[in-house]
């Protein structure tokens, strides 16, 4: 199948486009959502959350990189960019059993997601062969699927959807105002066209961004409203906090103010009310008491494993405790017919819904 555009709802503040349907989120009414007084916020979030999810199960997906380093992008966030003196030693493609003891080792531990990251612009044919095979014995072992592996070119969503993959992460990384500053080797309609390829072949999107990498309040609102706006908004959407690595252009900038990071959580929820959102990067230079204040956001998903794809994550007992401490259980693996997974889109979003709960009146 062809490119299909993905249908997007104009930015009111950056686009002369005429709005089709009501349920668009104007940036302004995102930004007044992060301007809410932080209890009435967090208030609002609980309520969208418990109206849609159960607000003691939180997802567990592990990550894996699956291919390293030495990539030609120049995203300043990233220690696998080439460009960047970070460390990072680039590696050919993992072998398939690599990934396989990794991926049966995450569904020992409880995940019931796995997600293979490769650092590349895009995947070449041959090395999505590769890909699609993982993808095949991973979803085999009875797990949900999800890859990021830069932008797609024609066709290959469609390989990757028949290999059996569920998910295909690529994130908008910040508001389109910001982007210039981060990233200059591809620009926002690229990752929107890859959005686009991925929905059409069936595929459900996973798809957010970094917050912490200098952009302003609106700025962050405007991630948020591209994200909620995009018909339908993202089956998953992994909200990072920047993890700032020793070589890139964005190390030593200024932390964020944690409670900018719960609201940025919150405004998720309440604009993306039946989406996964998932409190990803950075939660190892988060205190307990934030990451708690994350799940009363709305936050039901983590990436869960010592390692992200290069830097650190929470170790896996140390999540444990905090699950227990805080009552929350890992989501249980549901299997339908044929070992396949129950598609959880299929429950969250039911069909004949809309999929926008649109800006509160
Ligand atoms: N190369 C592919 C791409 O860019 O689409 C896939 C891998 S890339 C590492 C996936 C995502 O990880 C990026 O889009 C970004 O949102 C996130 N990421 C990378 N480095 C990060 C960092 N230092 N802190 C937080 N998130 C980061
Ligand atoms: C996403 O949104 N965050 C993950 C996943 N998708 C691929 C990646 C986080 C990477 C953090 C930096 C690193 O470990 O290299
Ligand atoms: Fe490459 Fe992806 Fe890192 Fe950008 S985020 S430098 S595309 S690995």
């Amino acid at each position: 199948m062809s490119l299909q555009p993905v249908n997007f709802h104009p930015h009111p503040a950056t686009s002369a486009l005429v709005a089709t349907t009501d349920d668009v989120w104007p940036v302004q009414e995102v930004l007044a959502l992060f301007e809410l007084p932080f209890n009435d916020l967090l208030y609002r979030a609980q309520q969208v959350h418990r109206t849609h999810f159960d607000a003691t199960e939180v997802e567990l997906a592990t990550l894996l990189s699956i291919k390293t380093g030495g990539c030609p992008e120049d995203c300043a966030y990233c220690p696998q960019a080439a460009r960047y003196d970070t460390g990072v030693t680039a590696q050919k493609i993992l072998p398939l059993a690599t990934v396989l003891e990794a991926a049966r080792a995450a569904k020992a531990h409880g995940a019931t997601r796995f997600c293979m990251g490769a650092a590349w612009r895009e995947p070449k044919d041959r090395d999505l062969e590769h890909v699609e095979e993982m993808v095949r014995e991973v979803k085999a072992l009875g797990l949900e699927t999800c890859a990021t592996l830069g932008m797609l070119g024609e066709g290959q969503a469609e390989k990757l959807k028949d290999a059996g993959l569920d998910y295909y992460n690529h994130n908008l990384d910040t508001a389109p105002e910001f982007y210039s500053k981060i990233i200059t080797t591809r620009d926002y309609q690229n990752r929107l066209d890859t959005l686009g390829r991925v929905r059409g072949a069936g595929i459900k999107v996973c798809c957010g961004g970094i917050v912490g990498m200098g952009e302003s309040r609106l700025q962050r609102a405007g991630l948020i409203a591209q994200l909620a706006n995009i018909d339908p908004y993202p089956e998953s959407v992994p909200v990072n906090h920047l993890v700032q690595v020793e070589g890139t252009p964005l190390h030593g900038l200024e932390a964020l103010d944690p409670f900018e990071f719960v609201r940025t959580i919150a405004v998720a929820r309440i604009t993306m009310p039946r989406a996964r959102v998932r409190l990803s990067a950075g939660r190892r230079q988060m205190d307990d008491a934030v990451q708690a204040l994350c799940f009363l956001a709305g936050a039901n998903s983590i990436f869960y494993g010592d390692k992200l794809l290069t830097t650190g994550n929470p170790d896996v007992e140390a999540d444990n405790v905090l699950m227990d401490k805080l009552g929350l259980h890992a989501r249980a693996v549901q299997q339908g017919q044929n070992n396949a997974m129950v598609c959880e889109a299929a429950t969250a979003m039911p069909a004949g819904e809309p999929a926008h709960a649109g800006p509160a009146a």
